[in-house]
């Protein structure tokens, strides 16, 4: 992956060179079967950064995904190209925990930076069926309850010795790039009058207050140490309903390229900030099967963490004997329970903060009215204000 190899090989691909591209590779070739000239060849690119096609052929399907050397939507916006590479990592990562849960591995090319996956054909992405008030969000929820907590258990020092844990963090510690958007995008800009931040007029006196409140500035800079610091598992690290696939019997989790170690609330926050904005832009009865789908989700996280924890391999560094006796493994479990959903609070405070305010918006609120959709954003705007100076975030 050197940056000479980048230069001389790396090409942006069309229709006709991804045909190519995956006719030169005859495993994938079998899989969509038939001359390469049948084969369909649609982009789909849907997500900010990176270029997306599906192809099918007479026997199959593939997705094939290829890093652009600047972010999609922004061309001026300089980018490596190496976030194929972490999403390829992250996929290959999580398999032994979720399979199933996130779409089949099958190749990475290094030098083209092409990732293909299986290609989820009935899937719909779950923001998508939020904001037309469509889907069930507490089935997803339940299923992404306990994804996570299959994750955070499989990837951290409750199952593994420090020895792999390290081994994976070394990996991730290279995403710096996306790493950097997310420190900057999330942790920085919406605290600050930044270019790239916009908003809806209604929002303006909250965004004031988000730039002058100095209890808001501590909580986000704690969190923000907890982010950087807290090395507790290997996170998907933008698991927002845009990161989610939804079939009539599949539930997948996409787009894994800003993986890198980090605290367990971060992807359990995002993922409840996305369902608290969908709940504020619903009308009555979809309102409050969203915000229930929120307590579904984190009994199904801490119902699959403690199984995954009482099924653990005997080798996890953090399990040691000492902590032998049923009572102190439960209080143990317990506090740390306790730790994640703190922080994950105020992680989703975060993420609706700097979809309602920063750079990439929330779709959830585009159907509405210009007026009820300000009405809305800035219900949901106070409602993460006021999660993120309550006490137990904001330490006070
Ligand atoms: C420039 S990328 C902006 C956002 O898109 C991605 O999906 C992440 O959410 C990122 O923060
Ligand atoms: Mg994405």
């Amino acid at each position: 992956m050197s940056s000479a190899v980048q230069i001389q090989t790396y090409r942006t691909l069309d229709a006709d060179g991804v045909r190519d591209f995956i006719a030169a590779h005859p495993a994938l070739a079998q899989r969509l079967g038939g001359p390469s000239t049948e084969w369909s060849v649609r982009e789909v690119s849907d997500g900010n950064l990176n270029m997306v096609w599906l192809l099918h052929g007479s026997h199959g399907s593939l997705c094939v995904k290829q890093s652009l050397p600047h972010v999609r939507v922004d061309p001026a916006w300089k980018m490596p190209l190496d976030r194929t590479f972490f999403e390829a990592a992250w996929l290959r990562a999580a398999t032994p925990f979720v399979r199933g849960g996130i779409p089949d591995f099958l190749h990475f090319d290094q030098d083209m930076y092409v990732l293909v996956t299986e290609c989820l054909d009935d899937c719909v992405i779950f923001s998508r069926l939020l904001s037309d008030g469509q889907g069930d969000p507490i089935s997803v929820a339940r299923e992404i309850g306990c994804l996570t907590a299959r994750l955070a258990v499989g990837t951290s020092y409750l199952s593994s010795p420090f020895e792999k844990v390290w081994e994976q963090e070394r990996v991730f510690l290279k995403n710096k790039s996306l790493t950097r958007i997310t420190v900057d995008l999330i942790f920085t800009d919406p605290y600050i009058d930044h270019p790239r931040n916009h908003f809806h007029p209604a929002l303006a006196p909250l965004v004031e207050r988000l730039r002058a409140d100095q209890k808001i500035h501590r909580a986000v800079c704690a969190l923000q140490q907890i982010f950087l610091t807290s090395k507790e598992c290997l996170l998907h690290g933008d698991l927002h309903a845009g990161s989610i696939m939804v079939g009539n019997d599949k539930i997948a989790v996409i787009d894994g390229e800003f993986a890198l170690s980090g605290p367990v609330g971060f992807d359990c926050g995002l993922f409840i900030g996305s369902l608290v904005m969908a709940a504020f832009s619903a009308e009555s009865v979809y309102r409050d099967q969203i915000f229930q789908s929120i307590d579904i989700f984190k009994e199904s996280f801490r119902t699959e963490f403690l199984g995954c924890w009482s099924r653990r391999p005997d080798n996890g560094d953090l399990a040691p004997c000492s902590l032998s006796g049923r009572d102190q493994e439960d209080a143990f479990i317990s506090s740390y329970l306790e730790k994640i959903f703190r922080e994950a609070r105020g992680f989703s405070a975060l993420e609706i903060i700097r979809r309602l305010t920063g750079y990439a918006h929330t779709p959830y609120f585009a159907h509405l009215p210009e007026a009820l959709s300000g009405e809305r954003q800035a219900e949901a705007l106070s409602f993460a204000l006021s999660l993120l100076t309550e006490d137990q975030v904001s330490g006070g």
